[in-house]
Parts: C-alpha cells; structure tokens; sequence
C-alpha cells in the first residue's frame, strides 16, 4: 500500500532537517500537523533527533530559542494552525532581534480554505511579517506526483535562511506547510522510516549545501585617543582590542581589561567602540550620545545599533593603529576599582536583602564550565552592578527585546542543550512562564538547572526608574504606585511548583553557595525572598559613595 501524500511530506521534511544539521526539534500537539509529528516521534525512536513535546506554544517556542541559542543550531517549532502560530509570536521577536536559527513550522489548512470559514483556519502565512528573515511555504502533497526535490531544496533554503547563511544575518524563519487530509498513517502502510523512494542525497547529505559565509568589514580605529570598548549582546570576539577598558554586559565575551558600568562617571573617553548591541547600563547610553566622542560599530551582522545617531564608522573588524597612553589605562583601572569597592561597600553595609546581594552571591557560586542564564529587568543589571562571574561561565540572556516571558523555558532549552545551568529571574519573570516549568513523563529533562527566582513580590525595576522616584509616581500618586508598577502578587511559590513536581526550596542568601554546590537532582527552584523597598536608597548610596 502506498504511503498517503501528507505522511510522506511529514517524513521528507523531517528526514531533510535532519541531515541539515537540526538535533532537536520542538513539537506542540494538534491534528494539523500530526504528518510531521508522527515523523518526528519516529525520528526520535531511531535516534537521530531529540524530539521535545510541550503543551504550551508560548513556552514551546521559547524552549526552541533556548536550545537554539545553546546548541548555536537551528531549531523547529512544528506546531499546528491558527492561534498556536500566533502563540509563538514573542519568541520570534526575541529570535528576530537576538539573531538566533528559530524555525517555526507551521502545519496549515489548504489554502484553498482561507476565507472559506474553515475551522481553525487563519492567515497565518507570513503571520510574522517583518520578524522573520525569511516566509517559506510548500505546496500540499499530492498522491503520485514527485515533489521530493521541491520539499528537500525548501528545507535546504529555510536552514539557510535561519543560519544567514548567505547574510551573516541568523534569525527566525517561517515555514508554512499545508497539510490535507488524511493527515494519519494508513494503519497497513510501511514502517515509520520508509519514504517510498523520496530519498536525500548518498550518505546522508543534505540536498543544498549552503555552508555559513561571515561578512569581514575592517573599519580603521586610532587607539591613541582615550577609548573604551562597550560590549553588549551578540558581541563578537575582537582581540584586536582586547588591551583597552571595556565595559561589557554580562552576555558579551568576558573582557581582559574590565571597566565597571558605574565607572564610567569618573573619566572623559574620547572614543568609544560598541561591539554589539549595548542594552543595559545609562552611563553607556550617554557616552554614546555624546557629540564629543568619537563612536565606531562593530557588530558580526549587516545591523548596527545606533541610538542617538551618533556612530561615525561601522565594520565587523578594528584595524587598529596607534595605542592607548599609559596614564589612560591607569585611569580607568582606578575608576574601575573604586567603583567595584563602592559597590561592595554599600552591600555589605545594607541590611535588608535585595537582587544585588543575590546576584553577587550567585555571581560567585556558578561552577565553572556551566551557565549562567539571566532574566530580564534586575536580575541581569544587578549581575553587570554587583557580581563577578568566572571566564569559563557562560552568560545567557533574551536581550533580543528583553521580555520578563519565556525565561524559565529558554533556560530549560539551554540547560537541555549545553549542560549544568543556573538561571537567576525576578518573581514576575518566573510566574510569567509558569507553564514552562511543565515537563511531561517521558519528556527529555535537565539533569541539572537550578533556577534562582528573587523574589520581591513584584517588579523591583520600576523602583528604580522615573515611575518610582518620589517626586514623581510614588509619591505624588499615593497608592497608584504599588498597584500600578509594584504589582505585587503573592503567589505561593512552592505550592506553585509542588503542583508541577518541581522541587522547590527557600534559601537564604548566605545558603546560596550551598545550594547552587550540591549534587544534580534535575530542575529545581531555589526562592530567595528579596526586599525592593529600599533598593532606590541602594542605588542612590552606591551613587553617593562614588561621589565622594
Ligand atoms: C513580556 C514583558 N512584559 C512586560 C515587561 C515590562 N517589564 C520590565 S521589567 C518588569 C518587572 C519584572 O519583575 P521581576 O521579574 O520580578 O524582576 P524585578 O524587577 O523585581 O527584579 C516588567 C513588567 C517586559 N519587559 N516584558
Ligand atoms: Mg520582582
């Protein structure tokens, strides 16, 4: 008996992938795509895919992105039609804006039956507009009619387009794929592998090898002007200007010549290099705006970020000339150390605990060679303020658009594909991907992923910015503040993950060291209760100290 059409498109597609480089793929249930289900389990079985099955889409698609950013590979979502597409919508802008190979696959009705009041049955092709690199679909299989070279160079083009192959430019891509019915096996047909006679290419080669091409735009810098180098995301490895004082984020390469953020206050760069996309700190973002200063890009892709409009070059390379006066180097180390010991004096000085005092702890517990993923909001700046974190810990972050969404998810995904991991979020990050946490039976799961959560009931940043000053939000809105931006929430952690079968325990922040020490036991949440009351007057005494 002959394979039926869509079952045979489900098991080329899969088979392509594979031999394109995809180890993991990401599955989410429905009948529409259960052709490419069915293949993908039956990968699985046969070992030559990990194959992930989550309920939620949202979370799903940011698994996908935590393994993809891990693995540095592309990854599929195959999901089925109308709002489950929709649901991964904010992974693929994480995708899109962090530059990482997401593939959502996206099972579709025929498209004859747009418009025609089908059930579940959406515009969903190109859905993702101006967020993807690349929209790709495939006509529906049709019995007897031989597509095999038409599915396999669409697959090739999709891994290429989510690779940037071609544009040094990796991202997210959509591939749409309409389906028809019967979308089952024929319960008499061949085995979960045979692909009557729609075979790839000998040996397991892909159909289209379209290898990786890297752009290389050098773009000539004079080191003898008193530079710094900030280093935000996606940041490159740029040994050229290894020796100059860099303030870097903590997803960019560890720095050999580190300047504090807040050290920045104290000294008159006339340069600046911006190696990726700065995020974080307000310091860097006025150094940059400076008209005085002379600002140079330097990123791996054909994007460059250029906030205040105030970039004069832009290449992915330095060619250096001249170098930096000693007396400016000695300048900066200084301010670096003062603004290092400032901050640790303040910390050591404040009673109640806040996200700095848990990210220095953490900072200093991660065991070399494993993760450090960071949540958005505090916990990541409070790492940049407060921590120093081991060259051989890998730092992660969404910092493609900083959504507090999907963190315990891609956490998960980069546990699950680069090994022993710390993730440190704020309370509302982590109950904003509860679902995430969900692992079925049977599922593949983190050996070890300690998941830190400060939790300070509530969003502790707007504390810190124009919402929280009290001569504005706090204080001239009595009572608006706290619902408005505080948004507290009092949600019991530990019946929240006892109702997940996630172990949870409630630490104190001296008890982090051996919490983050001991043995593997698989995912576990480690709650350490902050206060986010007096962490302005935290802030403003870090401030002061340096000030002095
Ligand atoms: C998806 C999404 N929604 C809203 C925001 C705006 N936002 C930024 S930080 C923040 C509060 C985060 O609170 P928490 O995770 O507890 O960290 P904390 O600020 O307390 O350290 C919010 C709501 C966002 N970045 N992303
Ligand atoms: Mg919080």
């Amino acid at each position: 008996m002959p394979i039926n059409a869509s079952t045979l498109q489900g098991r080329v597609i899969v088979d392509e992938m594979i031999r394109g480089g995809v180890a993991d793929a990401v599955l989410c249930p429905g009948s529409r795509n259960a052709p490419l289900a069915f293949a993908l389990h039956a990968a699985d079985a046969a070992g030559r895919i990990r194959l992930h099955v989550r309920i939620d889409e949202r979370a799903a698609g940011y698994l996908a992105l935590g393994l993809a950013l891990a693995a540095g590979r592309p990854v599929p979502i195959i999901l089925t039609s109308g709002t489950a597409v929709a649901n991964v919508s904010p992974a693929v802008f994480e995708a899109n804006y962090a530059r990482v190979p997401l593939i959502v696959v996206s099972a579709n009705r025929p498209y004859e039956l747009l418009g025609s009041g089908a059930n579940q049955t959406v515009e969903q092709f190109g859905l993702f507009s101006t967020q993807v690199r690349a929209a790709i679909s495939i006509g529906p299989a049709s019995d007897g009619v031989d597509t095999n070279s038409q599915w396999r160079s669409a697959v090739g083009r999709v891994l290429a387009a989510a690779r940037g192959a071609r544009t040094g430019n990796a991202g997210p891509v959509q591939f749409d794929i309409p389906l028809r019915e019967p979308l089952v096996p024929d319960p008499s047909a061949a085995s979960g592998d045979d692909l009557a006679g729609f075979v790839g290419r000998p040996d397991g080669q892909p159909w289209t090898w379209a290898p990786a091409g890297r752009l290389d735009i050098p773009v000539p810098v004079d080191l003898g002007l008193d530079t710094v180098v900030v280093a935000g995301h996606g940041a490159g490895s740029n040994p050229e200007l290894a020796g100059l004082p860099t303030v870097a984020e903590p997803t960019a390469p560890r720095p050999a010549n580190p300047l504090h953020p807040l050290a920045l206050g104290g000294i008159k760069p006339r340069q600046a290099i911006i190696c990726g996309r700065p995020t974080l700190h307000r310091g860097v973002a006025r150094l940059l705006a400076d008209p005085q200063v002379r600002v140079h890009a330097i990123t791996t892709g054909p994007r460059w970020p250029d906030v205040s409009g105030n970039v004069y070059s832009t290449g992915t390379r330095a060619e250096p000339s001249g170098a930096p006066a000693g007396g400016w180097l000695a300048q900066c180390a200084a301010e670096h150390r003062r603004a290092v010991d400032a901050v640790a004096r303040v910390l050591a000085e404040t009673t109640p605990v806040t996200g700095l005092h848990v990210a220095a702890a953490v900072g200093a517990a991660v065991a070399p060679g494993s993760q450090l993923f960071l949540g958005a909001s505090n916990p990541i700046r409070d790492v940049a303020l407060a921590a120093t974190v081991g060259a051989d810990v890998r730092v992660l972050s969404n910092r493609g658009v900083a959504g507090i969404d999907g963190t315990n998810s891609s956490a998960i995904g980069a546990a699950l594909a680069g090994g022993a991991t710390v993730a440190l979020l704020g309370d509302l990050t982590f109950i904003h991907d509860a679902t995430g946490l969900i692992i079925g039976p049977g599922e593949p799961r983190p050996d070890d992923l300690r998941i830190v959560v400060a939790n300070d009931d509530g969003g502790g940043i707007f504390g810190l910015l124009e919402q929280g000053d009290p001569r504005y939000g706090r204080d001239a809105y009595a009572g608006a503040y706290e619902r408005i931006f505080g948004t507290p929430h009092r949600t019991d952690l530990a019946a929240l993950c006892a109702g997940m079968h996630v172990v949870h325990r409630r630490l104190g922040v001296d008890e982090l060291p051996d919490g983050l020490a001991g043995p593997a036991c698989g995912v576990q949440v480690l709650e350490v209760t902050t206060d986010r009351t007096g962490l302005r007057d935290v802030h403003g005494a870090i401030a002061a100290a340096l000030a002095r």
